[in-house]
């Protein structure tokens, strides 16, 4: 049987989900982060050399790294589907999306996370790591306003990688989707697939996935009070601080034009950190 290590609030939750929609029967194992770090819990650490998550083990092997498990589980127990195949419509464009998103669109979001911690940086530096992330999410969008899916006209493992990007990581990094229409009508989609909830209910039981612009708050289970005081939790609450967000409920409403902008540049973020 396959087992799905997943820990919580993290991209583990895109194998979670490509199980769901390939109809693959697997065992799922949560780990809770640590709640102080948010890193990793040691069990977690001690199943693979790099110790990240997500990690499957499918009876013999133990296999780690996001891509490598969606490619795997779509050719061994998929049958290949969801994916497109060399002369395919579409491929190259699959193959876009599916590596873009932990090539690009991740590292560009953990970019500006850190940034947005570490004081004393370089404003130029700065900039341009934000300008990275802007341009991912511009880029998404006008891939999103010309075809409903990232590889084209159907659902595919290109969908599977890029959406933990435009949502859970919106946690970690904070980003209002007012300026987004076609991201926000994608989200509805995918949110609306039964695979998707279905997965999402049990890799974060009560997590509220943000689908919309949403307010942004982890579940209170994963997060003792002790913790929130913690360095980490302090810069990313500065960060959290600085974007605007729309009262929880409000998910398909436009916001008032006041509220219409993206995330604070990063130089804000460094600034409110360097001057606390
Ligand atoms: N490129 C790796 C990145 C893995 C990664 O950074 N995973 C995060 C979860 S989003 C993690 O394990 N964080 C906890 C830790 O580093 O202890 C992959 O896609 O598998």
């Amino acid at each position: 049987m396959l087992v799905v290590h997943h820990l919580g609030i993290s991209q583990s939750d895109r194998i979670v989900w490509l199980c769901e929609e390939l109809g693959i029967p697997y065992e799922l194992e949560r780990y809770d982060r640590d709640p102080v770090t948010r890193l990793a819990p040691p069990a977690y650490r001690a199943l693979t050399p790099y110790g990240t998550a997500p990690v499957i083990v499918d009876n013999e092997l133990t296999l780690g790294e996001t891509g490598a498990i969606v490619e795997y589980l779509v050719a061994v127990h998929g049958g290949g589907r969801l994916s497109i195949k060399p002369g395919e419509p579409g491929y190259a464009d699959y193959l876009h999306w599916f590596h873009f998103a932990n090539g690009s669109m991740v590292p560009a979001a953990i970019n500006t996370m850190l940034a947005s911690i570490v004081e004393g940086a370089d404003a130029g530096l700065l900039a341009s790591i934000a300008d990275r992330l802007d341009r991912a999410f511009d880029h998404v969008e006008a891939r999103l306003g010309d075809a409903p899916w990232f590889a084209g006209d159907s659902f595919t493992a290109a969908d599977v990688m890029m959406v933990f990007s435009l949502t859970t990581m919106r946690i970690f990094v904070p980003r209002d989707l007012a300026p987004y229409p076609a991201i926000r009508a994608y989200l509805q989609r995918i949110g609306a697939r039964p695979a998707y909830r279905h997965a999402m209910a049990k890799a974060d039981p009560g997590f509220d996935v943000p689908l919309s612009y949403g307010r942004l708050r982890w579940p209170s289970r994963t997060i003792p009070r002790a913790s929130r005081r913690t360095p980490i939790r302090c810069a990313l609450q500065r960060a959290f601080s600085t974007a605007t967000w729309m009262p929880s409920g409000t998910s398909t409403m436009a916001p008032p034009a006041a509220t219409l902008r993206k995330a604070a540049p990063i130089s804000t973020c460094a600034c409110s950190a360097s001057s606390a």
